[in-house]
């Protein structure tokens, strides 16, 4: 099936290490399909706590983001508790989650990789994720 909407969860206030691997993930889904989170891979993020007011408007977008979304893919390698959440509030809607990490830079927690609802995807190398991302996108 083409065209699927995607949920692409990444570190922001996690830490910002892979925010380019993210920009190259959301560009090649995008080549087929829907990506619904493009900011997770931009470079000019601003990063500081904004109040919770302007935070809860960004819980009530990614949250209803989530709720359309036909699958969720999260880039696990940097440790974010907002990744996490999605996650579970995902798995809590039915939605298929596929998780990717770089198996040589971190270790998973365990309460992803022990939840056999989430499909793991522990990577040596970036060109592992395209093909996986494309057998993905075609369920
Ligand atoms: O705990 P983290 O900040 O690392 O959580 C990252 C995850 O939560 C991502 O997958 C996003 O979907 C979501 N998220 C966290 N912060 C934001 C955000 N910040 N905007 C959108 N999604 C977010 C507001 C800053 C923005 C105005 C650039």
């Amino acid at each position: 099936m083409a065209n699927k909407k995607v949920y692409f969860a990444g570190s922001i206030r996690g830490g910002r290490v892979d925010a380019d691997l993210y920009r190259r993930l959301i560009a090649y889904i995008r080549r087929t399909d829907v990506v619904l989170t493009g900011h997770i891979g931009k470079s000019n993020l601003n990063l500081t706590e904004q109040g919770r007011e302007r935070d809860a408007l960004t819980y009530d977008q990614d949250t209803a983001w989530l709720r359309q979304s036909d699958v969720l893919i999260g880039e696990c390698t940097c440790p974010s508790l907002g990744v996490g959440y999605e996650l579970a509030y995902a798995e809590a809607r039915g939605i298929p989650c596929h998780i990717f990490y770089d198996k040589s830079k971190c270790q998973l927690s365990a309460m992803l990789s022990g939840n056999p609802y989430f499909r793991i995807h522990p990577y040596a190398t970036e060109a592992e994720i395209y093909p996986l991302l494309d057998q993905i996108l075609r369920q």
